[in-house]
């Protein structure tokens, strides 16, 4: 039995958000209570990701919904954050969707494409009509992607790839895939290419048995000689900065995420704690070690939201740092998983069922804590940028 979903601020925190803010945030919220926390256990269950949700969300502009033109919303970051936090309330698997075609393909388009490229690409992907995923980890190299072996060879006026990608979310339902690779005629310049996916030469196998992101499509992309017009290059995209730039949007929508799946594992406990009854018939909510730990949550919680707000001013006054957007994915969703742990605590054995979100929250948030850079290389790019010393 779940409970409906009463809100969680603690501080006020509505009060420091403007109309347009709260209104994006309420319309996210009513999209993913009526349409995705009816299904989303049984997607969990099955390990299906819920495709039918993609038309009704681009119809909301929730694609690429910080991007100007070409059909996306145009809205602020912080507009952008707090949609993501819904979405994560939900599910950290269509949060993760949303991150890749938003954050990881159509912001690289956006940012290092051609004309053509943005033409051709960005309006069928802001209304979800085409879908896209993002290549960069391999096999042997996730947090040290500067190390990758997939290659890109010029062949007159074609490039041929060849490579193994790894994890790749959307992989298999992608029409197109942004794939990362090192250009042998650069001296192994890392560029970013668009990889149509029923080019000869490209397959995505799913990667099952997964315990986590179970209503999330993830997969391995291998490139055996594919080859792709010159004008697939992204021509403004050059170095291994160019896919970190596309992590930086990602996380930064995880950051607020995270604080969504908090929400909805602290708004579970405390309706449980106040109903269940235990000793001297009294609720548990009446025992202090309960207490505690919903007070660590809400408090948590309050920290989390006024970092990523702070992170996100900082984003739409052109003013915020890759190591301020890496404190709020660290922290937020470390508090995330805390919350979780707590939760399901506090709901004893009913915990690990799936009547209540709390266990496919944990198990999700286990993939967002090392996706997107790990919880320690967060720590250690907030220890660069604060002693000037790369410790990786
Ligand atoms: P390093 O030498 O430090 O940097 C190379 C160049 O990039 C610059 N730079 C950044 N620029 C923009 N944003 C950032 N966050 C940046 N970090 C570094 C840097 O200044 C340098 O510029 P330049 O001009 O000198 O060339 O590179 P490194 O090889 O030492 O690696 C640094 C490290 C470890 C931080 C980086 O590789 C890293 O972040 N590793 C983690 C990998 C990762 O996060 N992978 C994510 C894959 S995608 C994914 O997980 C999707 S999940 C689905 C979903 O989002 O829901
Ligand atoms: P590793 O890099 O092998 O790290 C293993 C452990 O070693 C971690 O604890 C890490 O913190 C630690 N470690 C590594 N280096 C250091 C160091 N220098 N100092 C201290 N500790 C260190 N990638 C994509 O490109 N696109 C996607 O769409 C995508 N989607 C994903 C979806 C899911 C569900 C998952 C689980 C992953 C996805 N990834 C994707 C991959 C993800 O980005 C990588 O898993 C992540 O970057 C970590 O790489 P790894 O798993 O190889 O771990």
């Amino acid at each position: 039995m779940a409970f409906k979903f009463q809100g969680v601020d603690f501080l006020g925190f509505d009060g420091l958000l403007r109309d347009d803010e709260r209104l994006v945030r309420d319309t996210a919220r009513k999209f993913i209570e009526d349409n995705l926390v009816p299904i989303i256990e049984q997607c969990n269950r099955d390990g299906r990701f819920p495709r039918e949700l993609i038309q009704p969300m681009g119809e909301l502009g929730f694609f690429g919904a910080n991007l100007h033109g070409y059909g996306c919303a145009g809205m602020s970051n912080v507009e952008y954050g707090l949609m993501t936090q819904e979405l994560e309330r939900g599910d950290s698997g269509v949060r993760s969707f949303v991150s890749v075609q938003s954050a990881l393909v159509m912001y690289p388009i956006y940012t290092f494409g051609s004309d053509e490229q943005k033409d051709r690409w960005l309006p069928g992907m802001a209304k979800g009509e085409k879908l896209g995923c993002f290549g960069l980890t391999e096999p042997d190299f996730g947090s040290n992607p500067g190390g990758m072996r997939t290659r890109a060879k010029k062949d007159g006026s074609e490039y041929v790839l060849n490579g193994e990608k790894m994890w790749i979310t959307s992989g298999s339902i992608a029409d197109v895939a942004v794939i990362w690779a090192k250009v042998d005629d650069e001296e192994g310049r890392v560029r970013g290419f668009l990889v149509e996916t029923d080019r000869p030469g490209f397959s995505a196998q799913d990667v099952h048995g997964k315990w986590s992101l179970r209503a999330s499509v993830t997969s391995g992309l291998s490139l055996q000689d594919v080859r792709v017009p010159a004008e697939n290059l992204l021509p403004k995209s050059g170095g291994l900065k160019s896919p970190l730039m596309c992590l930086n949007q990602a996380r930064y929508g995880i950051g607020w995420g995270a604080i969504g799946a908090a929400m909805s594992c602290y708004d579970t406990a405390l309706q449980y704690a106040k109903m269940r009854k235990q000793f001297r018939d009294m609720p548990i909510a009446g025992h202090q070690l309960v207490q505690e730990k919903l007070a660590w949550m809400i408090t948590e919680i309050s920290k989390a939201q006024l970092l990523s707000l702070q992170v996100g001013r900082l984003k739409d006054a052109g003013k915020v740092e890759h190591q301020h957007i890496s404190m709020a994915k660290r922290n937020n969703v470390w508090m995330a998983l805390e919350c979780a742990r707590m939760a399901r605590d506090i709901l004893g054995a009913n915990g690990i069922a799936d009547d209540y979100p709390i266990m496919r929250h944990m198990m999700n948030l286990e993939s967002v804590k090392t996706y997107e850079g790990t919880h320690d290389i967060h720590a250690l790019i907030i220890g660069e940028s604060i002693t000037g010393i790369a410790a990786f």
